[in-house]
């Protein structure tokens, strides 16, 4: 192995086509030996069985091409938590835990979604509980998919009406990181979710927060997509088109 990527919060979704194109581009073409996608790959999954409609097809079918020429895993993210095995067996992309941790180059990282560690976002941690509980997702996926889709979208539709958008989310508690850390016996993190990309050093440990994409936003500025690289030189960070 010589160069893996990370990747996080792509938010996937028919009413993004900019940023979906160039996702697809990046998993067709990227030069990695190992591709990581940490997180709200889609904007919303309601269950596995969605993977037939036609936009959810198209990027299964991308996950599939680059799974079959390099290892692809892939962490849940706050929207896409009910990713589960049936996809994971039609990608061949592999489903892993939350934190998780990966040693290449002589070292070990951290890995997570990140949205676990926002512990001051009581309304959100009180919806996680919810939403990851067995029972809950048990009743969730029983409804038709139709019934699903509505649902979320309600759920969507009244969480903007709650907040002026861009929701602006709080960060990652630093006593919890670090507990983390100690627990998966390494220092440095790489997490998405707060859609804060950047790298900072800490008090002993150092974090790598991945971007969001959005290529779809009219304001030319406000336009981001990142990917993570590690090789043994170190981290970059590089445009999709460039990876
Ligand atoms: C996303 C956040 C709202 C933070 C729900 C199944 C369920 C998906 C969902 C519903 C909510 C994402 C997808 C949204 C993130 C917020 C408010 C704060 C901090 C189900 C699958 F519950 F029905 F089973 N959801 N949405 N927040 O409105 O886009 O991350 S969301
Ligand atoms: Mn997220």
């Amino acid at each position: 192995i010589h160069v893996v990527d990370f990747i996080s919060d792509i938010h996937l979704s028919e009413t993004m086509p900019a940023t979906a194109a160039a996702w697809e581009a990046y998993m067709a073409a990227t030069k990695a030996d190992a591709v990581f996608l940490l997180g709200d790959v889609f904007e919303v999954w309601v269950g596995d069985d969605a993977r037939t409609r036609p936009f959810e097809a198209r990027c299964t079918a991308a996950i599939a091409a680059t799974a079959a020429r390099v290892p692809v895993w892939l962490q849940h993210g706050n929207r896409d938590f009910l990713i589960g095995g049936e996809f994971a067996q039609a990608t061949g992309a592999r489903l892993l835990a939350d934190p998780a941790s990966v040693t290449a180059f002589g070292r070990t990282l951290l890995l997570t979604h990140g949205d676990e560690l926002v512990v001051d976002d009581v309304p959100y941690q009180m919806f996680r509980q919810q939403v990851r509980d067995p029972g809950y997702q048990q009743q969730f996926l029983s409804q038709p998919l139709e019934a699903r889709l509505a649902l979320a979208a309600k759920m969507r539709a009244a969480s903007m009406a709650r907040h002026d958008e861009p929701v602006t989310y709080a960060d990652v508690d630093e006593t919890m990181a670090k507990a983390w850390l100690a627990r998966l016996g390494t220092d440095t993190m790489i997490h998405g979710h707060t859609h804060r990309p950047g790298s900072q050093a800490r008090d002993g440990w150092t974090r790598h927060v991945l971007s969001d994409w959005d290529r779809d936003t009219p304001v030319p500025e406000a336009r981001r997509a990142q990917v993570l690289r590690w090789t043994a030189a170190g981290f970059e960070r590089l445009a999709p088109e460039q990876a």
